[in-house]
């Protein structure tokens, strides 16, 4: 009796267990990531790698600029500025010894040297032409940071000193035109501020900028060390998803192997925490289809997150489609 009840709960599995084979190759092939629990069937071994051999071709045919040290000022949004209105104008001055260091994008290739903005701890937008003012659009009310660095057209920072400025600001809402038209219930109806980005026939060029997604400032301490997230983020394709580097900035911050007491963790996907110990990028390769989550964290010698307004530990989602 016990025995047939086995079974048939036993058959009853089995009946699942061929459903479930038959529909999930199909699935585990269209969209693998390595976040699920089942090994899926091209399972991802990351592999650190050399700098990628165009870019150290680039680096050749740009002559010295990559030994430039650029110093950007923050003009606006001056430290501890208020702005009314939901429209942030970033200008920026760059200045030092630029051997050539010039932001700009190229029309034909759609690269170039740029300048990553970060506005609190989002992901960074890329200012190219400093000519003009970058907008952050639609910022939320309250307190934020401003963080900003020269990067070159693959996406590598400058790290010397003065690259890399922070600055705070409070939004505050009023009777400023360019915030949002809202109705009474606070629904949003018109924004003057937000131009679309303006067709490519347009004679004057739409300006740079970018809406972003609400977020507040965290309680950041400039006297402290700062990891600020980089790369990798958004979408890679191609031969950009392979190899993909890790990149980011430190302030205040020496790591073990360059003589200080820090280190960096990094883990992909949640699996094993990985260190680095030189501020230098990373190139990781073997990465497959799919979405992978990077958290890179900068912990001190006992391997405890240091703490600055939650900044120092920066988890972001990248999708890859080779
Ligand atoms: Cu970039």
């Amino acid at each position: 009796m016990r025995m047939s009840i086995r079974l048939a709960s036993l058959s009853v599995l089995a009946g699942l267990c061929l459903f479930a084979a038959a529909c999930q190759p199909v699935e585990q092939n269209a969209n693998t990531t390595a976040t699920s629990s089942a090994t899926p069937p091209g399972e991802q071994k990351l592999a650190q790698v050399p700098r990628p051999p165009a870019i150290e071709q680039a680096m050749k045919d740009r002559g010295e600029q990559d030994q430039a040290t650029p110093t950007l000022r923050v003009v606006s949004p001056a430290n501890n500025a208020t702005i009314n209105g939901s429209k942030v104008e970033v200008k920026l001055d760059l200045s030092g010894d630029l051997k050539g260091y010039m932001p700009h994008k190229d029309p034909a290739t759609q690269k170039g040297n740029h300048i990553h903005v970060i506005l609190d701890n989002q992901p960074y937008e890329a200012y190219y032409e400093l000519g003009q003012p970058f907008e952050l659009r639609n910022v939320s009310e309250g307190k934020h940071t401003l963080r900003v660095f020269p990067s070159r057209p693959w996406h590598e920072s400058f790290k010397n000193d003065g690259a890399f400025q922070i600055v705070e600001f409070t939004v505050k809402g009023g009777g400023d035109a360019s915030k949002p038209t809202t109705t009474n219930s606070g629904e949003k109806v018109a924004n003057p501020a937000n131009k679309s980005e303006g067709a490519a026939a347009s004679p004057t060029p739409a300006r740079e900028g970018k809406d972003f997604a609400a977020s507040q400032a965290g309680d950041v301490d400039r006297a402290k060390p700062l990891l600020t997230y980089s790369r990798p983020k958004g979408e890679y394709k191609g031969a950009d998803a392979d190899p993909i580097m890790i990149d980011f900035w430190l302030m205040n911050a020496k790591l073990q192997g360059d003589g200080g007491e820090y280190r960096v963790r990094y883990s992909i996907d949640g699996g094993e925490a990985k260190f680095l110990d030189k501020w230098e990028p990373i190139w990781l390769s073997g990465w497959i289809n799919g979405k992978h989550s990077v958290k890179l964290e900068l912990v001190d010698k006992d391997g405890n997150v240091v703490d600055n307004g939650g900044y120092n530990s920066t988890t972001r989602e990248i999708t890859i489609s080779k």
